[in-house]
């Protein structure tokens, strides 16, 4: 009992309670009906005669000691509690969310795909893991095309007739247009594109571009220079010139690449037409009716018009951001110049 008496004495003096229910279970555990001093008063009965004055004085003492601090225990974490209540003013105003806001890219591409849709295109996205054949073989390209070299284009697989590689651009997607759409076709596909290019102010590994295609009866060359204008005149202003100039891309005939009127100094000649009053925005061509076939389309029935833009670059015209490494850097300093660029 000595012992018991002793161990009870140490448990109390490092007894804690953060609560005042903690303190309330403390005290049934050593002053309840069953607790452990309590019991001790029961052994006591059992105690020799000469020991009983020795234990009768301990065992008083521990219980005052035991109540004494659970007392205190009580009391202290009633206060704690009462101090816990709501630690701040909640009338105060809420702190502010600091906004996002969306990358120069994502904004010309938004306002692109909305003037296309305000035309009647709709609006598809396919795989950035393609095969030879969509980005390649079905547009006309020639077995030994330079695009079709590793120096150009990331392989994911070789050695295979129809190997999986990287897009190069979005006209992948067109063709699974071309697969799966009824005609006539109206169709814009933004997307990201990849080339094997050595990174720079002027290129990079990743950039993105808008590709366009129009498909139905008698679509002629004039359709498509209209379709240009006015898709100019919506993105740089009504005032807006185009003129073209004859070029060549492997699924178009004839092709030509298209300039738009510098609308910063208006033909008078300034640093960033370069003196000219002309900045050239996109390629485009009739498609070739090989291109046509490759996807079962009769080219003798249907002809189509189909164009290409990067997005990088019509982000440079709008914006004068002239490295195309500020595009993918995503350093906040930059990104933070276009937090009010377009309406949230
Ligand atoms: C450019 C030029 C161009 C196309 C893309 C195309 C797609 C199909 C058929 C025919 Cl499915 N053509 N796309 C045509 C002409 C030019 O892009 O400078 N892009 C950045």
């Amino acid at each position: 009992m000595k012992e018991q008496i002793e161990k009870l004495f140490a448990e109390l003096e490092s007894l804690k309670a953060a609560t005042a229910k903690e303190a309330e279970e403390a005290r049934v555990r050593y002053l309840g009906k069953k607790g452990e001093i309590t019991k001790l008063f029961e052994e006591f009965r059992n105690v020799d005669r000469e020991m009983k004055k020795e234990f009768g004085k301990k065992l008083n003492e521990l219980k005052q000691a035991a109540t004494a601090k659970i007392e205190e225990l009580k009391a202290s974490a009633e206060t704690s509690s009462a101090s816990e209540g709501p630690k701040q003013d909640l009338t105060m105003p809420g702190e502010p969310l600091s906004l996002g806001s969306r990358h120069p890219v994502s904004i010309v591409r938004k306002e692109i795909v909305d003037i296309f849709r305000k035309f009647g295109y709709d609006v598809a996205e396919g795989p950035e893991i393609e095969d030879d054949y969509h980005v390649f073989e079905a547009l006309n390209f020639p077995p030994n095309h330079p695009a079709r070299d590793m120096q150009d284009t990331f392989f994911v697989s070789s050695g295979h007739l129809n190997p999986l590689l990287l897009r190069t651009h979005t006209s992948s997607v067109q063709v699974r247009a071309m697969e799966k759409m009824d005609l006539p076709i109206r169709v814009v596909c933004p997307g990201r594109v990849f080339r094997n290019e050595a990174i720079s102010a002027r290129a990079h590994c990743i950039f993105h571009q808008l590709e366009g295609l129009y498909i139905d009866e008698n679509v002629t060359f004039a359709d498509l220079k209209q379709a240009i204008l006015l898709f100019a005149r919506e993105m740089f202003g009504p005032e807006t010139k185009i003129r073209m100039r004859p070029s060549y891309f492997p699924f178009t005939e004839p092709s030509a690449e298209v300039d738009v009127s510098c609308n910063i100094c208006h033909g008078e000649g300034c640093n960033i037409c370069k003196g000219t009053g002309w900045l050239e925005i996109l390629g485009c061509g009739m498609v070739d009716p090989n291109v046509l076939e490759a996807s079962n389309i009769d080219s003798k029935k249907y002809s189509g018009f189909a164009f290409g833009m990067g997005l990088e670059r019509i982000a440079m015209l709008k914006w004068q951001v002239n490295d195309l490494r500020h595009y993918f850097e995503n350093d906040m300093r930059f990104l933070k110049e276009f937090s009010t660029a377009i309406e949230v």
